[in-house]
């Protein structure tokens, strides 16, 4: 069995609150037509976030139809299976799936529950004679119970021993979190909101687990889970080759094969310059270096002070020199203060940060990310402010 595994489409972002990605989408979807027709898959899938938003606009949507009737037309006995992420709505990924299913499109938005039981049927897809896909979409909290109920009803339906391709869209621990910001609560790590799980929880009888929701694509140390990473660049920090996975599994129990398929962006991310500069220099260099080809531009700027309220637009003046430079932002460094290394872990626990004075969080806040003490005027303002939230709450 041959499975094109995708995830993280984020239809309909909209970067900085300003530039529709829709073209560059729609250049990722007619590659991903491309190798639908060189390769022919017998299943293509969504590991979750098919949009970008829990409420995606009329375009978006029907940006997704037009592109998913395009697919089904080019290969209408391959089944197309998608499942909602965190970034999705799950009703209204839900509400999709009884019209999408007369054109072998099958739409999982959430798990659902009769009594303590879940209800297995909805998210076990047979494709006869090749293969089982259980798709799991996001649910908020452990997710371990419905994957292995899923895949102990596949174990008891696969009399013929075929290949079982589980999606998933959570955070394993120890995954790579380049793209994303993580943090480590009670030893787990919680990315986009989500607790990670440990792999050694669900049943280790699939063959491929085809993971969404970190956008670093890699395969994870048991060689048979994988994130296949967001298929479009989404920010600044997914600095590395977008793309798509092929897997082969021919029989059940075999090791799968997972062949990287990497996709040309329509346009690029610039950091420029890579390390940080002081303003005028950083202008400077952008306007010595400006990228020959189409993209994103984030100037890296090493300031303490407040930027002049001219800097946008002189950035912008610079890009207009080059050929579809698209201003996104600035990023401003503070140089680190001498004698101050970076900000230490916390000295309390979570209990005694409870316990703790909000201007003293406040004020430690302030000196760890700005790398300043707050002046006095703020101080000020901010006992003030305090002092009336107080005064509203025993009102
Ligand atoms: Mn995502």
């Amino acid at each position: 069995m041959k499975i094109l595994h995708t995830s993280d489409w984020h239809i309909g972002q909209i970067l900085n609150f300003h530039y529709d990605r829709q073209e560059e989408h729609q250049h990722f979807l007619d590659q991903l037509c491309n190798i639908i027709e060189r390769e022919h898959p017998d299943a293509l899938i969504v590991s979750g976030d098919i949009y970008d938003k829990n409420t995606p606009g009329n375009s978006a949507m029907k940006f997704l139809s037009d592109n998913l009737l395009r697919i089904c037309d080019l290969a209408p006995d391959m089944p197309l299976i998608l499942t909602a992420g965190n970034h999705d709505s799950s009703s209204r990924i839900e509400s999709m799936a009884g019209v999408w299913r007369r054109v072998n499109t099958h739409f999982v938005g959430a798990a659902e529950k009769n009594g303590d039981d879940y209800l297995l049927d909805k998210h076990i897809i047979e494709i006869p004679g090749k293969g089982w896909i259980a798709a799991i979409p996001y649910i908020p909290d452990y997710q371990n119970d419905l994957y292995n109920a899923v895949l102990s009803e596949i174990r008891t339906r696969n009399t013929q021993n075929l290949p079982v391709i589980l999606m998933g869209h959570t955070t394993i621990g120890n995954a790579v979190f380049t793209a994303h910001e993580s943090v480590s609560f009670n030893g787990r790590d919680i990315v986009g909101g989500i607790n990670s799980m440990d792999i050694s929880e669900i049943d280790d009888d699939y063959d491929y687990l085809a993971l969404g929701h970190i956008h670093t694509p890699q395969t994870l140390p048991n060689g048979k889970a994988r994130y296949c990473g967001s298929p479009v660049q989404l920010n600044f920090k997914e600095q590395f080759a977008h793309s798509v996975t092929m897997v082969t599994v021919d029989n059940h129990g075999d090791t799968p094969k997972m062949e990287t398929i990497e996709l040309k962006p329509l346009r690029r991310f610039y950091v420029i310059p890579k390390e940080p500069k002081p303003l005028e220099e950083a202008l400077e260099y952008l306007e010595a270096h400006l990228p020959d080809q189409q993209g994103y531009v984030q100037l890296n700027i090493l300031s303490a002070e407040r930027l002049p309220s001219d800097t946008e637009n002189r950035i912008r003046s610079i890009l207009e020199h080059g050929e579809g430079l698209l201003y996104c932002d600035y990023k401003v460094s503070r140089p680190a203060r001498e004698g101050q290394s970076a900000p230490e872990k916390p000295d309390f626990n979570l209990s005694e940060f409870r316990e703790k004075d909000p201007f003293e969080i406040a004020e430690r806040y302030f000196t760890e990310t700005l790398q300043t003490d707050m002046d006095d005027t703020l101080k000020e303002l901010l006992h003030s402010v305090i002092q009336e939230v107080r005064e509203e709450e025993t009102r």
